[in-house]
């Protein structure tokens, strides 16, 4: 694969595995537009590698990402951030359409919350903590963290974290279905990897319209996203990897899915 070469981020692929590693290190990987950028061409990028199955994301063992970049945001104005339309290139993330895992150690903050909240599963190190502090600092959250994380906490557990803007750790993010899973801190990328070894076995085929079907939910109607399932579900019956997953279960044997 090309590798590309970026100043904010790290790419590296092991297996079908394909690895983004946030890293702005002094400023805690602040998201600032240039991040945001490399992150999205970087997950294009795997998208649209066959050799990649599944995606992880993640940042250091002391942050995940503290939030969008202060500094580049301080100085706008309600104009001059609107035109920029920044949150195109954050909408970005959303039409990957492979698996992507967030791993996350030490601060998830404001907008690298909502980042991780656009992955699909999250594996948190037990040091990992979440929040959307943006209430601090005048401001609320503007990466989808009112709808995405209201969604999966309810709303008194959202409303809390989005009023007071404290943080909760990786234990209440477990008790309230945030993350899918805590590990100690030494662990939690040989975890995300495990789980996507996990994916990269399954028909890629059906993986991406799983994905698709699951992701209707944050859209439409439940009429309209049992149709959605439904259509995939049939579709998925024109598949080679159907075919073979089914006959290797009749026969007792692995299936060797090829995405077509
Ligand atoms: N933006 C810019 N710089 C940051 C950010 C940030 N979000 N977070 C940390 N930094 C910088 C600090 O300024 C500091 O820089 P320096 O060394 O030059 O002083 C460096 O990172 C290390 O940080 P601290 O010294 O503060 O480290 P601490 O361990 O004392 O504290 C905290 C860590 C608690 C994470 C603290 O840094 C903090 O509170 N950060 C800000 C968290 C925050 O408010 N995040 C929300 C930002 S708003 C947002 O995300 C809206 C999203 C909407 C999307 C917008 C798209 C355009």
């Amino acid at each position: 694969m090309m590798t590309m070469t970026y100043r904010n981020i790290l790419t590296e692929t092991e297996d079908n595995i394909g690895i983004v590693k946030l890293n702005r290190p002094q400023v805690l990987n602040a998201l600032n537009h240039e991040l945001m950028s490399e992150l999205v061409q970087a997950l294009e990028d795997f998208d649209g590698n066959d050799n990649v199955r599944v995606i992880i994301l993640t940042g250091s063992e002391r942050a995940f990402a503290a939030g969008a970049d202060i500094t580049e945001m301080s100085d706008e104005t309600t104009i001059s951030i609107m035109l920029k339309d920044r949150f195109a290139t954050w909408d970005k993330v959303r039409h990957i359409t492979k698996p992507i895992i967030a791993a996350v150690s030490g601060y998830a903050l404001g907008g690298g919350c909502e980042l991780t909240m656009m992955c699909d599963i999250i594996i948190a190190s037990e040091t990992a903590q979440f929040g959307q502090p943006e209430i601090n600092i005048g401001v609320i959250p503007g990466a989808g963290g009112t709808q995405r994380l209201t969604r999966v906490i309810g709303k008194h557990k959202a409303m809390e974290m989005i009023l007071t803007g404290r943080p909760i750790t990786a234990q209440e993010a477990y008790a309230m279905g945030l993350v899918n899973k805590i590990v100690p801190k030494e662990l939690f990328l040989e975890e995300a990897k495990a789980v996507a070894k996990d994916i990269a076995k399954k028909s890629p085929v059906a993986v991406r319209l799983a994905k698709e079907a699951v992701l209707k939910t944050f859209d439409a109607s439940i009429n309209e996203g049992l149709q959605f399932e439904r259509k995939n579900f049939y579709m998925l019956f024109s598949s080679e990897d159907q075919k073979e997953g089914m006959k290797a279960f009749l026969e007792k044997r692995p299936a060797n899915f090829t995405g077509r």
